[in-house]
């Protein structure tokens, strides 16, 4: 091995003889090595084979009841210095992080194998990717691996090309809640996760280094790293327009990154295409733009809810070679979830016989992993080194009240105040109250890497080098009725609000202008085609007693993170707040 690869082998020495692992096992990604770890999975009862006829290829996992969400109040991120993390994180010295860590992986691997597995975030090749090794004790999260990253030889090439990567050690210990922490070291470039087998606990490649580990580094870079999905959306003349949204998990941007535009927008030739659903890492480009990258490479998406009505794309990629993790089955061993179908599933997410007594058949967190590349709308753009210019960026969130179907800021400035200010109900993809509304800026509230005030500044920073900066809009699918029940539709019907956002970009559109931004005309999103109209007075609504009593709790939640938060923000809120008249 070249002594660009020395550090690496060095690193897996010494975690092996601290884990007492019994075998070690490098990662080459490949079918063979994909098919044994299968075998392994089913033989150990880690996987169950789903049914073949129907889904080949696929495969169930049953999560440990108390290991099915990301754990936010045991997630640290350990700088030097406190205010380096902010009070948007939990925080832990790191000589303290690291002597809790080494306790606990000190002879966790005994009787196991020690997986090394090199992964590269975004397209082998582009400028913009980065690479990590993830060393884990967990079979399951080596297949998750293989299917959301490039994982394997070709990572490893390259990280003996860079000679850097993000080091990465998990294990899955005894899947104890009392003894799991999911720690970065963002100056060290470097994430230990103990006790958890979950999702973005475990996958270190995700949000751990993809958002944690890199917001970090892109602010010292100059770039972004952002809980985003990309989309492009090709109008009937051709062009593909990209656009980015920041939604909090489980608010909707998997279903917009893949979603099948409606029947009068696919006849006039609208087609949409999916870059990517979770994360996305913006560059300033030389044309004064920003430039996006997908650094995955498959999805790890919410099964609940996903339908042939609400997401076929999704569906199309779901009967094969997917991994389910705490769905329901069906009687014939195919996976289910709520809002699949009307179907009665035969055994819950942890196996027992179904009874509704016991709440949900799938757990509302459950999830399937699938190649990005069996989607049908995957991009041609999305292996593009150089990324897809972004034209519009949309932050949204789950709010029952208040905020409106979208809302266009006035400029760069005020956009970063719209993310700042972002608030979402709670949902399960963390433990935790789901339906409370909490600040989730720019959907980053888990996942930024560094205190908010710094993040802000550096949103502003990378604007104001932008010539042509992306617009950016607020937008919210989730206003309710006295029902209950939601005004708008969603879903595909979401491509008429993109269709309103992509023509203001294009300066195509007038918009009403409002003490708080700028909103459609009556008439200005496109009904055509929709069975009934929906409520457009309410979606589009802006009260103002309650925008002011919204303004004045931003105002009191930027205050949280002291002196650092950008003058300029608090201007614009300033100015906003002095516009805005109750009645
Ligand atoms: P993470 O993977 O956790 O980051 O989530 P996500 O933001 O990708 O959310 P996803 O698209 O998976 O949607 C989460 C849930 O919201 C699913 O149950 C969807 O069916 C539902 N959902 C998505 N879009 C809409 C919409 O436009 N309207 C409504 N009512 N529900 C939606
Ligand atoms: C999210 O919670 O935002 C997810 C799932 O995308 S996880 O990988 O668990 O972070
Ligand atoms: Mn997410």
């Amino acid at each position: 091995m070249s002594s660009k690869l020395q550090a690496l082998n060095e690193w897996v020495d010494q975690v092996a003889t601290q884990t007492r692992a019994s075998r070690i096992h490098w990662c080459d990604g490949s079918d063979a090595e994909n098919e044994r770890l299968i075998a392994e999975m089913l033989d150990s009862g880690d996987l169950e084979k789903l049914n073949p006829d129907t889904h080949p290829d696929c495969y169930l996992h049953r999560s440990d009841p108390d290991d099915v969400a990301r754990v936010e109040h045991l997630t640290f991120v350990c700088t030097e210095r406190k205010e380096d993390a902010g009070p948007n994180n939990n925080w832990m010295a790191p000589a303290e992080a690291h002597a809790l860590m080494n306790g606990l992986f000190a002879g966790c691997m005994e009787g196991r194998t020690l997986y090394v597995v090199p992964y590269c975030m975004g397209p082998i090749d582009s400028p913009l990717s980065r690479c990590g090794v993830e060393i884990t004790d967990s079979p399951y999260v080596v297949a998750n691996m293989r299917l959301m990253t490039r994982m394997g030889s070709a990572a490893l090439t390259r990280i003996e090309r860079d000679g850097t990567f993000v080091k990465g050690l998990h294990s899955t210990g005894e899947l104890d809640p009392d003894r799991r922490y999911i720690m970065h070291f963002p100056e060290e470039l470097s994430i230990q996760s103990f006790g958890s087998g979950y999702g973005g606990n475990a996958l270190l490649g995700k949000k751990c280094h993809a958002l944690r580990i890199a917001s970090y580094q892109a602010r010292t870079e100059g770039w972004l790293a952002e809980h985003m999905l990309i989309v492009g959306i090709e109008n009937p003349e051709g062009e593909v327009r990209y656009i980015a949204g920041a939604f909090p998990s489980a608010c909707g941007k998997t279903n917009l990154a893949m979603l099948i535009p409606p029947a009068a927008y696919r006849e006039a030739g609208w087609k949409v295409w999916t870059v990517g659903d979770d994360i996305c890492w913006l560059h300033p480009g030389e044309d004064g733009r920003l430039w996006a990258i997908n650094p995955e490479a498959g999805f790890f998406g919410v099964a609940p809810g996903t339908s042939a009505k609400t997401n076929p794309n999704a569906m199309a990629m779901l009967d094969r070679e997917t991994i389910f993790t705490n769905v329901a089955v069906t009687d014939d061993n195919q996976p289910w979830w709520e809002g699949l179908d009307d179907r009665v599933p035969a055994k819950d997410w942890r196996g027992r016989d179904f009874d509704p007594g016991q709440g949900p058949a799938a757990h509302p967190n459950s999830r399937f992993t699938v190649s990005i590349s069996r989607c049908p709308s995957y991009s041609d753009q999305a292996e593009n080194p150089d990324g897809v210019p972004i034209d519009a960026i949309l932050f949204g969130g789950r709010r029952a009240t208040l905020a409106p179907l979208v809302l266009e800021a006035e400029d760069w400035v005020h956009g970063v105040l719209l993310g700042a200010g972002m608030a979402s109900e709670t949902t399960a993809a963390a433990t935790g109250q789901v339906g409370v509304v909490r600040r989730d800026p720019m959907a980053m509230k888990p996942f930024c890497g560094y205190n908010f005030g710094d993040y802000w500044a550096h949103w502003l920073d990378v604007g104001s080098r932008l010539t042509r900066p992306p617009k950016i809009f607020q937008v919210n699918w989730f206003r309710r009725d006295a029902e209950g029940r939601f005004i708008w539709p969603g879903f595909a019907d979401n491509m008429r609000v993109l269709e309103w956002v992509l023509g203001r970009c294009r300066g195509e559109l007038s918009a009403r202008e409002t003490a708080v931004g700028r909103l459609p005309e009556q008439g200005g999103i496109n009904l055509a085609g929709l069975s009934s109209a929906p409520d457009m007075a309410s979606l589009l609504e802006v009260d103002h007693d309650d925008w002011i009593e919204e303004l004045q709790a931003i105002d009191k939640h930027l205050s949280n993170y002291g002196d650092g938060v950008p003058k300029a923000l608090k201007d614009v809120l300033g100015s906003v707040q002095s516009r805005i008249r109750p009645g």
